[in-house]
């Protein structure tokens, strides 16, 4: 108890303190009660029976019951987990066989084997190209004698016979010049015609592709017209100017492009191209044709033309 709790506590007891009184000291420290203090009382009457104390602890538990009725039978449990591997059995006996298998992948290509025995001859095969010519050989030797000929016509009668021979053949030349000037008169009435030389050169007026043209020349016993020179080119374009169509010559590139040939094949070595001609237009200009001012133009060989043939 500190000091001043004790101070207090005296100066209480000083003021309140009486004869017949005491101070009593309350279970709580802070606190303190005054009672009067007198004679003792006599024993009181029995109280009162109390309320029902506090529930008790729980007690031992008591011996096992007799056992019960057996029960219905529970739902089927998981499965359990697998058991431990058993030991080898014994070896079973044999089965019986197994069916065909598939072939199997071929095997790797041989080695090569020996040549076989020669067969038989073949059928004789087509003849071959005709050679170029040989030499001409060395003389052979002298046949025999042939038999004796019959007798002859004196030299006088051969004479004679040789000369009506030849006043025959006489005959037939003049004819034959007669004809030639005869047609030559007829083919000078047609405006198309013109020679150069022994040349002579028509367009028949119908027009052609260029392979009917080559065809329409042949059938004719000439052939398309090439001009080999200013001079032949001139008589032909003297007959392009009389009708109003360009007009084929036997002159195209359709072997090579831009190698120009004439109907045997041989390289044309004279030309006569208009301004950028030849051109090739389209890829599929091969025909070559003479224009109204004389000069030559490459055309497409299916364009339809008139077309000059020589002879
Ligand atoms: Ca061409
Ligand atoms: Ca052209």
């Amino acid at each position: 108890m500190s000091i001043v709790k004790v101070l207090g506590l005296l100066l209480l007891h000083v003021a309140l303190v009486t004869p017949g009184t005491q101070i009593c000291q309350d279970p709580d420290e802070n606190a303190y009660s005054i009672i009067t203090c007198g004679a003792p009382g006599k024993n009181g009457l029995p109280g009162m029976n109390g309320t029902n104390g506090a529930k008790g602890e729980r007690g031992e538990p008591g011996l096992p019951g007799p056992p019960g009725k057996t029960g219905q039978t529970g739902p089927r449990g998981e499965q359990g987990p697998a058991g431990p591997k058993g030991e080898k059995g014994d070896r079973g006996a044999s089965g019986s066989p197994g069916l065909q298998g598939v072939a199997g992948p071929p095997g790797a290509k041989g080695e090569r084997g020996a040549n076989g025995a020669p067969g038989a001859s073949g059928t004789q095969g087509v003849a071959g190209p005709t050679g170029p010519k040989g030499e001409r050989g060395s003389s052979g030797p002298s046949g025999p004698p042939g038999p004796k000929g019959e007798r002859g016509d004196s030299t006088a009668t051969a004479i004679e016979n040789l000369k009506l021979q030849m006043s025959g053949m006489d005959g037939r030349i003049r004819d034959l010049q007669s004809n030639l000037e005869k047609q030559g008169k007829a083919l000078s009435f047609t405006k198309v015609f013109a020679r150069s030389g022994n040349k002579y050169y028509i367009i028949n007026g119908v027009e052609a592709t260029y392979s009917e043209a080559r065809t329409s020349c042949a059938n004719g016993g000439g052939q398309l017209a090439v001009p080999r020179n200013p001079e032949e080119n001139q008589v032909i374009f003297s007959l392009r100017k009389q009708v109003n169509q360009h007009t084929y010559m036997g002159i195209n590139d359709l072997q090579k492009e831009g190698a120009f040939k004439d109907l045997s094949g041989q390289a044309i070595k004279y030309f006569n191209w208009r301004a950028g001609e030849p051109n090739n237009l389209d890829g599929s200009e091969h025909c070559v044709e003479i224009w109204h001012d004389g000069r030559w133009n490459d055309e497409s060989c299916s364009t339809k033309r008139f077309f000059v043939c020589e002879f």
